[in-house]
């Protein structure tokens, strides 16, 4: 009886632990990348096919030698104005957390490159279930995660399912 109940207490956390760090991550243009676009609206599209929400990854893989990923405003992006960038994020690949709910515009700051459709305007919105601190319509701060990519967090949540699920199995055995 006492097996049963920390059997099905640790089903909960798992169950817990799972909901709370499903996040996805999104490469920036599919296999093209990041770069000047075959076609000017390549970044529009490429976003109307996905939903974006908070806790999500975008990731930017690009040339680095010619190429990078500045965070602006809407005025900026609406602009191609390159010259006041929140962050730019020069290493590639570039992870930018998604954090909070609201628009977010990003662009190449390249001479050119933004013109020539290298810009990106996505809007994230709060998971189905998730909290509900920020009120809508709040503009996201800038957060980015530069520099080497980690292990992604759905691997650390397997291993830790795994480590759990072996307690289970040990309790009820
Ligand atoms: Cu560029």
């Amino acid at each position: 009886m006492a097996d049963a109940k920390i059997t099905a207490c640790l089903l909960g956390v798992v169950v817990a632990f799972l909901s709370c760090t499903e996040a996805t991550n999104y490469t920036v243009g599919g296999s093209e990348g990041w770069k000047i676009p075959s076609s000017a609206g390549s970044y529009s599209d490429w976003a109307s096919q996905h939903t974006f929400e908070v806790g999500d990854i975008l990731v930017f893989d690009f040339d680095s030698s010619d190429n990078d990923v500045g965070d602006v405003t809407k005025e900026d992006y609406d602009a191609c104005n390159t010259d006041s960038p929140f962050t730019v994020l020069s290493t590639s690949p570039a992870n930018y957390s998604l954090d909070t709910a609201g628009d977010y515009y990003f662009l190449c700051t390249t001479a050119g490159h933004c013109s020539q459709g290298q810009k990106l305007a996505i809007t994230v919105t709060e998971p189905p279930s998730g909290p509900t601190s920020s009120p809508p319509g709040s503009p996201p701060p800038p957060s980015p995660t530069t520099g080497a990519t980690t292990s992604p967090p759905k691997d650390i949540a397997d291993e830790f399912i795994a480590f759990l699920w072996n307690k289970t199995v040990a309790f009820v055995r």
